[in-house]
């Protein structure tokens, strides 16, 4: 679709804007840098804003301010420690726990969608409290994210509140990067010594790329090696439960137990102690897990989402440990 058109003409082309820029662009077209332009708080911006302007800026410097980063990104993460994948509230969980227990590993964590967070944006049929059962509200305090003490449960006023604090600190992790609009598309294997296969990273796409594989043709995909994937794409749907249903594909599983009916007390606990390493190099975390083993789902509580994510952190630097000589680079 066509931007839209303006329809009215620029107010005033020799605005103080323009002017700055003009001044700032050097015979070749480019602004000059400036590495030390004062910074201004918003008290001193305060009822000035008849002579407000933003300081000078080249289009190109945007461009390359972003896809500078974002190729050192690829370059770095082509070769991660651990690769996480659906940053929903058990793969951010573990993002979290990673990401503040080991600042040596480099984590990469792959989401399909533009916005990450899963169905932890909102509680059950839309509504906005989120409940997590004792003992999950350790890690809300762990977080600092304030609840209300129920007795055996907790209530967060809005599960927006728990999906954005814990996305906040996980961004700000200097060895986290997320690669969101990205999907996983397939998982890398190789021979394992025991026989069958080893997980040893994840082949990724623009997901609007992923979605048109079907109608558009030789849109070959990008690779992460890692010795270790921790997957957590959620229970079966347009894009969910990805890593099992890829494992049955390949053979490497036999069949999945499909996810049972709504039971919170069996669901909860099974979802967390079954959190593992389902085929050497991917531990399965959160709703993925119900689609392999066949267990219940918990509907609108989200404890063992958050708790699966923190043993599936365990895990993975045990396994980390354990493989990290297998290391290609
Ligand atoms: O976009 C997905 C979501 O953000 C992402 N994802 C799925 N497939 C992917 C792929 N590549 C990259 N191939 C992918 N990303 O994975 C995330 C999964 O988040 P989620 O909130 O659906 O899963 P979760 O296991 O963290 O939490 C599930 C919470 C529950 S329980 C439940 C029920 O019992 O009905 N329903 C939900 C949503």
């Amino acid at each position: 679709m066509a931007p839209p058109a303006a329809t009215t003409p620029f107010p005033d082309s020799e605005s103080a804007n323009i002017k700055a820029l003009k001044n700032s662009i050097g015979l070749n077209g480019a602004v000059k840098s400036n590495g030390n332009v004062k910074a201004k708080t918003l008290e001193e911006m305060e009822s000035k804003w008849d002579t407000f302007a933003f300081e000078p800026i080249r289009e190109s410097q945007v461009s390359r301010a972003m896809t500078r980063r974002y190729f050192e990104d690829l370059d770095k993460y082509a070769e991660s420690d651990i690769v996480i994948v659906g940053a929903g509230s058990c793969g951010l969980s573990a993002a979290y726990m990673l990401g503040k227990s080991r600042p040596d590993l480099k984590i990469a964590i792959i989401e399909a969608n533009v916005s990450p967070g899963g169905g932890a944006w909102l509680g059950g049929q839309l509504f906005s409290a989120m409940i997590l059962r004792k003992p999950a509200d350790a890690f809300l305090s762990e977080l600092g994210v304030p609840y209300a003490d129920e007795g055996h449960y907790v209530v967060v006023k809005h599960a927006a509140l728990f999906t954005s604090t814990l996305l906040s600190k996980v961004l700000a992790f200097p060895n986290i990067k997320l690669f969101n609009a990205t999907s996983v598309e397939d998982l890398i294997t190789r021979p394992d010594p025991n026989g069958g296969v080893r997980i040893a990273g994840a082949v990724t796409n623009w997901t609007l790329v992923t979605q048109h594989h079907d109608d558009q043709s030789c849109m070959d995909p990008n690779t992460i090696n890692a010795p270790v994937v921790v997957s957590t794409t959620g229970h079966d749907g347009p894009s969910g439960a990805f890593s099992v249903k890829r494992l049955v594909q390949m053979g490497a599983v036999k069949e999945l137990g499909g996810m049972r009916g709504l039971d919170m007390n069996t669901a909860e606990d099974a979802i967390v102690k079954k959190t593992r390493e389902v085929v050497p190099g991917l531990i399965v975390g959160g709703m993925e897990l119900s689609e392999i083993d066949g267990a219940n789902r918990m509907g609108p509580t989200f404890g063992a989402m958050v708790l699966s994510g923190v043993k599936a952190a365990e895990e993975a630097v045990k396994m980390f440990e354990m493989r990290k000589g297998e290391r290609e680079d």
